[in-house]
Formats: structure tokens, sequence, C-alpha cells
């Protein structure tokens, strides 16, 4: 997979050089460059942004930068179509079923907004030569895209092959879909008076198996009943609707 980001705090997008992401771009699962979106301005201030139409708060992103380095972006990778991931609190709600989405196509191209946002019209123009998907991660305010950035693309380079070692543990989120994972453990089974679920240590496979469904159900209603509410009908077996 390709992935672009275009940003005015390069330096932000340093962690994805670590750990998981930075492993895979030296295997060559992940090829990512990070551009410096002032490299397209042309004024001796290399100016970014300017004041709003109809009067308000803050500044707002000018075109003009983002349609030259959108163009320049999208000819790299030429004649391929990329999606275009405009990051936003206005935008549609980024999940694990768009992080599988966007783990099946070959190139995104991030755009990080800063200040009030990026003019309208960049999204609007762009549809020309990429798909466009303005995407947000939850019901709050971040001063930018860059850190949102980072969150979707360490979601989606997890999903490509050969990411993580292990394979199970993508199966195993995806056979607990649509709930929340039990919690975990490991040794000493006895730690400052706390024990470990009696269960977890019995070696019986179906009996763990079905603990295990039974609390992630429990923490699931407990505190996102809107996900329970969700499922698909028939999710919930006979024994699921006894817990
Ligand atoms: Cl994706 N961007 C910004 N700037 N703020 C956010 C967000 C994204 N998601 C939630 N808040």
């Amino acid at each position: 997979m390709r992935i672009d980001v275009l940003t005015i705090f390069p330096d932000y997008l340093a962690p994805l050089g670590l750990s998981l992401i930075g492993k895979a771009r030296e295997q060559g699962l992940v090829e990512l460059a990070v551009h410096d979106l002032r490299g397209w301005t042309t004024d001796r201030h290399r100016t970014v942004d300017d004041t709003p139409y109809g009067g308000g708060p803050g500044m707002v992103m000018r075109p003009e930068p983002w349609g030259q380095a959108l163009d320049a972006v999208a000819a790299m990778g030429a004649p391929e179509r990329p999606r275009l991931v405009l990051p936003t609190p206005a935008g549609r709600p980024f999940t694990q079923a768009v992080a599988h989405e966007y783990a099946a196509l070959p190139w995104l191209v991030f755009g990080c907004g800063r200040y009030e946002g990026i003019d309208a019209r960049v999204a609007e123009e762009a549809r020309e030569r990429y798909d466009v998907d303005e995407v947000s991660l939850g019901d709050y305010v971040l001063n930018g895209g860059e850190v949102a950035v980072l969150v979707v693309v360490e979601a989606v380079a997890r999903l490509l092959p050969g990411v993580i070692g292990n394979a199970q543990s993508l199966d195993d989120e995806s056979h607990a879909a649509g709930l929340l994972e039990a919690p975990a453990y490991t040794k000493p089974a006895l730690w400052r008076g706390h024990r470990v679920p009696d269960v977890l240590l019995s070696g019986d496979h179906a009996r763990i198996a079905r603990w295990k469904r039974d609390e992630a159900l429990r923490r699931t209603r407990s505190v996102r009943p809107d996900l329970v509410a969700a499922l698909p009908p028939g999710d919930l077996d006979r024994r699921d609707r006894e817990v």
C-alpha cells in the first residue's frame, strides 16, 4: 500500500517511522511519504491561511496550495486513482469497518487541515481525480488532522497481510465483531490479593470461550449498549441472551 500525507507539520508524523508501521515500511509492505504543504506556496511568507469569508473567528486554509499539492501527489502514482482522506470533526465516523475498507485500497492520501479547516472547494474540486472521504475520529475537536492520521494509519496498517506477526489476533477480532473484548490476564495467578478468574486456569477450552463471550457481552452492555443494539439480527445466540 502507498500512503502520502500532506501537512504543514511534517514532524508531527515522525512516529510513523517507529514500531509496527516503521517495520512494515522497512519490509516494503507500506510505502509512506510525508509532504510539507508549504512547498506548494508561492509567496515569500509561504502563507497557507487567510480570513474566512462571511466573518467568524480564526483562519481558513487557502485553496491554492492544496490544489497544487493534490495535483502533484496524484501525478506521483498516476494512473491509479487514490483515496483522499480528509480528517475533520465534521466527517463520517472512522470505524473498524472503514479501516478494513481502507486496508483493501492500493493508495491513500491524507490531507491534514489546521485552523478552522480547509476551504470547502478543495474537497469538491479534488473529486475530479480522487475518491474523497471526510472522516472523524469521534465527537470532540482536535487542533488539526495530524493526530487523526496517526490513528487511521495505525488502524489500517495492522490489517495489511504480513504486518501483524500473529494473524490469529486479527481473526479473534473479527470473530468478536461488534463487541468489546473480554478482560485479559497473565501470570502470576494471584497478585496483591487479586486472583485470575478460575475458569482461565481450567484448561477447558469450550468453557473458556463461553466465559470470554459472556464477559465481552457484559462489558459491552454496560459501557456501549449502542453497540449491542447495532448487532446484526441473529448475532446473539440463545446462551448470549441468558447473560
Ligand atoms: Cl479526524 N480531525 C479533527 N481536527 N478533529 C477531530 C477529528 C478529526 N475527529 C475528531 N475530532
